[in-house]
């Protein structure tokens, strides 16, 4: 009998693909489900053949270049992966898989969660009462902002962007603009209803809510800076489910607090699981904790297609979701 692959989950993920996955591995479970220390995913690297990460592993370069390493795929549970070095895994010849698709609508239905929440001060309302210090019902209180006719510039066009599009034009009757580095297919524009802007510059200037979909890393390192905030509408709402790093956290605290613009709605920020204190301290931002893809179907999808990437890497077929 040929021996198993032998595969580590770094965290623990529903018991749906952990079942699925010991039908056909060698399984290593995280037992605990807390972060790996560095020095625990090296020594994982030398007796797995594959590791399966999460956005709270940092696999850099010191941990794919361990010396007597073994592993040869790193099977992303995520979309994202700028927490994994693709550049160093290509050069040593490992391969990368993420899981796109299945957690488009999620995401996409999160980020509209946000808007909702930010634009109609939700958070802010739940807190009030459950203090205890709502004194009843008046005509002008705690006034929001309605969605009708406004415009979501969306930042960055790909597969939850586009979602949040369509959700956000046919529900609640948003224009929708976006900028991306390059300009989607005409049929993706007319099924959107969106419309390019050229310009980031522009478009934060343009849009009375801005939600950023780009993925994280160098590339997008601050892309929302003081600049970019001085810029926006004062009645803006900022909307981040992407990646912390691309908001730069401090000038985001400064201009919520001198309302130069109005709210903000956050999944994930700059240095996870910690949030800048200058956030909590603000009645007018929602703060969830990177919660995007949190559904048990979406969370059991993501499983199932790490698990299709491992099968078609250890039967010698092409990975279904190849990154590197
Ligand atoms: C995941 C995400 O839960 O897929 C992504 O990129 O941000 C989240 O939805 C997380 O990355 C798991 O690794």
């Amino acid at each position: 009998m040929n021996k198993r692959p032998r595969i580590l989950l770094t965290r623990r993920w529903t018991s749906e693909v952990e079942n699925h996955l010991a039908e056909h591995f060698d399984v290593t479970l995280n037992e605990r489900d807390v972060p790996l220390a560095p020095e625990a995913l090296r020594a994982a690297m030398r007796d797995h053949d594959a590791i399966c990460p999460t956005v709270t592993d940092r696999i850099d370069a010191s941990v794919l270049d361990v010396p007597g390493r073994r592993v040869r795929l790193i099977g992303n549970y995520g979309v994202g992966y700028n927490h994994i070095d693709v550049a160093a895994a290509a050069r040593l010849g490992v391969q990368v898989s993420n899981t796109p698709d299945v957690l488009t609508d999620s995401t996409a239905d999160l980020a509209i969660l946000l808007l909702l929440m930010a634009t109609r001060r939700a958070g802010e309302g739940e807190r009030e009462l459950r203090a205890g210090q709502w004194t009843g019902w008046r005509p002008t209180h705690m006034m929001g902002q309605s969605l009708a006719g406004k415009v979501l510039g969306l930042v960055g066009f790909g597969r939850i962007a586009q979602a949040t599009a369509r959700k956000a034009h046919a529900a609640f009757g948003m224009q929708i603009a976006y900028y991306g580095r390059r300009r989607a297919e005409p049929q993706v524009e007319q099924e959107t209803g969106a419309r390019f802007v050229a310009s980031l510059d522009d478009l934060v200037a343009g849009a009375d809510v801005i939600s950023l979909h780009t993925p994280g890393g160098a590339e997008t390192f601050h892309l929302i800076d003081a600049a970019r905030l001085a810029r926006m509408k004062p009645h803006a709402v900022l909307i981040n489910t992407a990646r912390g790093p691309v908001v730069d956290e401090a000038a985001l605290v400064d201009a919520l607090r001198e309302h130069r613009i109005s709210a903000a709605g956050l999944d994930v920020y700059e240095e996870e699981p910690r949030v800048h204190p200058g956030l909590l301290a603000l009645q007018n931002v929602v703060l969830l904790p990177h919660l995007g893809s949190a559904t048990h179907e979406t969370r059991t999808a993501m499983g199932m297609r790490v698990a299709e990437n491992l099968e078609a890497f250890f039967a010698g077929r092409p990975l279904r979701d190849p990154v590197a």
